[in-house]
């Protein structure tokens, strides 16, 4: 027997004998019967792999999409995938050209969690681009989860990272101008391109997330974020799902907003409430947000997916089955 057709012999088993003891007649049980075959249809379409990504980061999530599409393990398809916008030199808050800090240093924070729940991150690291790759090395290459600075970037070398300037002429210019005024205020929404944080599930069910970022544009010197910090920029559950966070990481960390949406997850919200919750857990903290913006995707085992932001002006990237779209955001300040 197909599965549509077991769907329907056991859903019309159950409306029958319920049509018995609820007395409605065999028209009724039919159309009952079609309602049930559709949910239960519907609840169960997984996709085949779907790799999602914080903002309009539509090159390297298509890139990541592609990569699943190819069999690619959902873990490479991520450190790929960033790669892609971390070489970008137009893109200032990941990789070369990103924004440095107000003494005029690039500093990178990247992690990466696998499906099998190892981590690796690096914090404040100069001269790398990919950051990203590098917090594999970290995970899968020293007994160690974190490492910062100067070491993390030795370690690099030993890897054979080459040694790069980040500061592109563009984004020290920029950071000139910047100084005239020294006035720090993140915008909300830093416009086109911000953190990428990115999750993927591959054609085996398996899932990894990723984040990297250069921070907070003109952060103080040794500033680090929540994007490199287990559970708060990126937590990973492979029996669950995962979620990844994006802006204002003072607040994501105070949170604890991915590890937080993973749980709510866990006892049966779907993807999309629980970033609602995280964000209020935010919000709920005093009129504060409306100077900034905080914004979670997540997914579920099942493929759903889920975003939600404090302020509008936020979007997830979705490269599923083939096909990439741009989902603009639900978010909390409607006043
Ligand atoms: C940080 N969460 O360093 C990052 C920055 C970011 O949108 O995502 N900005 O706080």
């Amino acid at each position: 027997m197909n599965r549509r057709k077991f769907i329907q012999n056991t859903a019309l088993t159950s409306a029958g004998i319920a049509a018995g003891v609820a007395g409605i007649s065999c028209k009724e049980v039919e159309n009952k019967t079609q309602d049930t075959e559709e949910k239960i249809i519907a609840s169960s379409s997984k996709p085949n792999y779907i790799s999602i990504s914080t903002w309009n980061t539509e090159s390297a999530n298509t890139a990541s999409g592609e990569l699943l599409a190819q069999g690619k393990p959902a873990l490479d398809a991520i450190i790929e995938g960033v790669a892609v916008e971390e070489a970008n030199e137009k893109n200032t808050t990941v990789g070369i050209g990103a924004t440095p800090d107000r003494e005029g240093n690039v500093t990178l924070d990247a992690c990466v969690m696998s499906p099998d729940g190892d981590y690796g991150a690096v914090l404040a690291v100069e001269n790398i681009v990919h950051v990203a790759a590098l917090a594999r090395k970290v995970m899968e290459e020293t007994p160690h989860v974190i490492m910062a600075s100067k070491g993390a970037e030795e370690f690099a070398y030993s890897q054979g990272f080459k040694k790069e300037k980040l500061l592109t002429p563009a984004s020290e210019k920029a950071w000139k101008e910047w100084l005239k005024t020294s006035d720090y205020q993140p915008a909300i929404n830093v416009e086109n391109h911000d953190t990428i944080g990115m999750l993927a599930m591959d054609a085996s069910g398996e899932i990894a997330g990723v984040c990297t970022t250069s921070g907070l544009g003109y952060k103080m010197k040794g500033r680090v974020g929540d994007s490199p910090i287990i559970g708060s920029g990126l937590f990973v559950d492979n029996e669950v799902g995962a979620a990844v966070a994006t802006g204002m990481g003072e607040e994501v960390l105070k949170t604890v907003g991915s590890f937080l949406v993973v749980e709510l997850m866990r006892n049966g919200m779907s993807p999309q409430k629980a970033c609602e919750e995280a964000i209020h857990r935010i919000v709920k903290r005093g009129d504060r947000y409306k100077d900034f913006q905080v914004a979670y995707i997540a997914m579920n085992k099942n493929g759903e997916t889920g975003n939600y932001a404090i302020h509008p002006g936020f979007t997830m990237m979705k490269y599923q089955d083939g096909k990439s779209e741009n989902i603009i955001s639900d978010y909390y300040n409607k006043a």
